[in-house]
């Protein structure tokens, strides 16, 4: 049973939504990917955020550009947490999306992630289910030891080659 729904507004979303789910693969969490439009199939979204819950869904992810409106649609049925992921857009650069999706009415949380924060979103979700798994907690906890080694490593080498090394 999928544990996190991951949704985006188009197809054109794939290449930052994809790195929400490879952040779960990661970590070895179940998910159903979705290519859904709030705005160009408004049955087919409410359905889908309304069947979210019973499908076992825990967390949705949901990406959106321009006039964003899917996470906060997403959070406005699904009663559990709701990431949003704004997309960089070619007009305004990503600033609407973001704007779209974090200036949420009182009441309706989104737990919105930078632009194309892709990855920052897998990982919250992770995050959110871990608080009620600890073999997950494990995994989460181990991930920040070595994202801690990898910087560690690459100062390592810097302090022993110089910064040539990295140009
Ligand atoms: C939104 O409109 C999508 O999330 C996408 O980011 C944006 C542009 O969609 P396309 O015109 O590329 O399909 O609904």
């Amino acid at each position: 049973m999928p544990k996190v729904g991951i949704v985006m507004g188009s197809d054109s979303d794939m290449p930052v939504m994809a790195k929400a789910a490879e952040a779960l693969d990661a970590f070895g969490i179940d998910y159903e990917m979705r290519i859904i439009s709030a705005h160009r199939e408004p049955e087919e979204f409410f359905s889908y955020a309304k069947e979210a819950e019973e499908k076992g869904y825990k967390v949705i992810i949901a990406g959106a550009g321009k006039a964003a409106h899917l996470p906060g649609m997403c959070a406005a049925i699904f009663p559990m947490p709701v990431i949003g992921i704004p997309m960089k857009t070619s007009d305004l650069g990503g600033v609407d999306s973001l704007y779209s999706i974090v200036q949420m009415p009182s009441g309706v949380p989104v737990a919105t992630v930078a632009i194309n924060g892709g990855q920052n979103a897998g990982i919250l979700a992770a995050k959110i289910l871990a608080t009620g798994d600890n073999e997950l907690l494990q995994k989460v906890k181990e991930y920040a030891v070595k994202q801690k080694e990898s910087v560690m490593a690459k100062d390592d080498k810097l302090q022993k080659e110089g910064y040539h090394v990295f140009l």
